[in-house]
């Protein structure tokens, strides 16, 4: 890499030959990137020297924060020892293993093996390569239908973009692909008004056996969501709702897909988001913070009912990837889940980040731009509205979250923003302290955005 380049060098040359992923590449030519160039803790620097407090953990992903000398140690090690060997043809490698079989013991019980993957999307392609193969050997071939919501994120390959339900991406490429259905999602600021949130959850939740009848019982081979919808906008919904998913998957004997690529590994305060919302999920799709997001590494946790059945027969599962089981990105992650926990990071979310946060938090529906302040664990959100009451968004929806976040990162916090919905996602071992200065960061943006939007006449 050419170090002696300068800031404007880098963005001539970003601009000129790097598509940037879910970006407008006029747009970012025009204004140019923004560069970041190193980080420690929970702060990035940008090629300016400004320091930001990460609050999205990058992309959801990086639990410990940076800078973690053990990570880099472990890939150096293991990069020296053996940098490549692949887990197909009868092969594995110590560090694939040892990180399967700690899996096992962190994950729920029915959770015994796992299925290596390099990315959530392509975790989430195995999820419907298992679930339409388990019902193949059932003997229920028709059952191939797979249903998840409207506005869930699922990752960006075909197959996860058609689960997911985010309609400008199938708008762009002819999807969601065949055999998949999509119900509403359990957005109570949104959907749920006039209802309590205990009845918004279970109606939320009965559209799914609404949907499993229009289609045919026989034919519905899954159902799945986040426990958090994180993309969408930070949407958690009412704790009457899981169960009740649960519930119907069990009377129509459907299978249960938790996808814990954001949730997982702590982000609830629980281990796994499904502990959190009490489901008993068959498969379990994972990536981020498996590996704190230092090298690229997702999978499945394939439960009893559906590994059994493969093992049973006997037969080859006809899947998988080059970089299945990795064993450079499998020891960082190794050595990840062994930080955390050898350093409690789970508990310091569920006892002292995540209720001081959420008390904090709180507090924000209070500030005028706000409709509704809400959060769980390390996650917080922040209704942006034009008015409270009567309820009125900003016409045209996303300009004004748009906006804020940019006076975040001026106001050196990265904050978010889905629409007119704030998001924030801080690396788990943020402390109390670092959390005052996170909450005090995004009061000082909101007032500001507030100011300027009086200004410009738009409130
Ligand atoms: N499932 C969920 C729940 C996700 O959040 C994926 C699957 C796909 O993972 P990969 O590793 O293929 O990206 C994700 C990814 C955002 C944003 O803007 C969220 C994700 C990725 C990129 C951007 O919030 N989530």
């Amino acid at each position: 890499m050419d170090r002696h380049r300068n800031k404007a060098d880098w963005q001539a040359l970003d601009a000129a030959h790097f598509l940037h992923p879910f970006s407008d590449s006029r747009q970012i030519a025009d204004r140019g990137t923004r560069l970041i160039t190193r980080a420690e803790g929970i702060y990035l620097y940008d090629v300016d020297g400004n320091r930001i407090l990460d609050g999205m953990s990058g992309l959801w992903c990086v639990a410990l924060g940076y800078g973690r000398r053990e990570l880099a140690d472990a890939a150096y090690r293991q990069m020296n020892e053996l940098p490549y060997y692949n887990s197909f043809f009868q092969c594995t490698t110590p560090p694939a293993i040892e990180l399967a079989a700690k899996l096992a013991q962190l994950t729920p019980p029915q959770f015994q093996h796992v299925f290596f993957t390099g990315s959530g999307s392509e975790a989430i392609d195995t999820v419907i390569r298992l679930v339409r193969r388990y019902w193949q050997l059932a003997g229920e071939a028709d059952r191939n239908v797979i249903i998840g919501r409207w506005n869930g994120y699922h990752g960006s390959t075909i197959a996860g973009a058609s689960l997911g339900g985010m309609k400008y991406m199938h708008g762009q490429g002819m999807l969601p692909m065949p055999g998949v259905e999509h119900i509403q999602q359990p957005y109570g600021f949104e959907l749920g008004m006039g209802q309590s949130s205990a009845d918004f959850g279970v109606a939320a939740a009965r559209l799914l056996e609404e949907k499993i009848l229009e289609v045919g019982a026989h034919r519905v081979a899954a159902f799945i969501g986040e426990p958090v919808q994180g993309a969408g906008g930070v949407i958690i919904p009412p704790q009457t709702y899981w169960p009740e998913i649960q519930r119907i998957c069990d009377r129509y004997g459907i299978l249960l897909v938790s996808d814990e690529v954001i949730c997982g590994f702590g982000r609830t305060g629980q281990w796994f988001g499904c502990e959190h919302f009490g489901t008993r999920p068959d498969l379990m799709s994972m990536a981020k913070a498996l590996s704190s997001g230092y090298l690229p590494i997702g999978g499945v946790m394939v439960g009893d009912r559906v590994a059994n059945m493969l093992i049973a027969k006997g037969e080859e599962f006809a899947h998988g990837f080059t970089y299945s089981g990795h064993p450079v990105c499998s020891a960082v992650a190794l050595e990840n889940l062994c930080i955390l926990e050898r350093e409690h990071v789970v508990e310091h979310v569920r006892d002292v980040a995540a209720p001081y946060l959420q008390e904090r938090w709180a507090a924000f529906a209070a500030h005028p731009l706000v409709g509704e302040a809400r959060g769980v664990g390390l996650l917080g959100a922040l209704e942006l509205v034009r008015s409270k009451e009567p309820r009125q968004w900003f016409e045209p929806r996303g300009k004004v979250g748009e906006r804020c976040r940019d006076n975040a990162i001026r106001n050196g916090l990265v904050m978010r923003a889905t629409r007119d919905t704030m998001i924030i996602a801080p690396p788990l071992v943020i402390t109390r302290s670092e959390l005052d200065e996170l909450v005090e960061k995004a009061w000082r943006t909101l007032d500001q955005t507030y100011d300027e939007l009086k200004r410009d006449g738009l409130l």
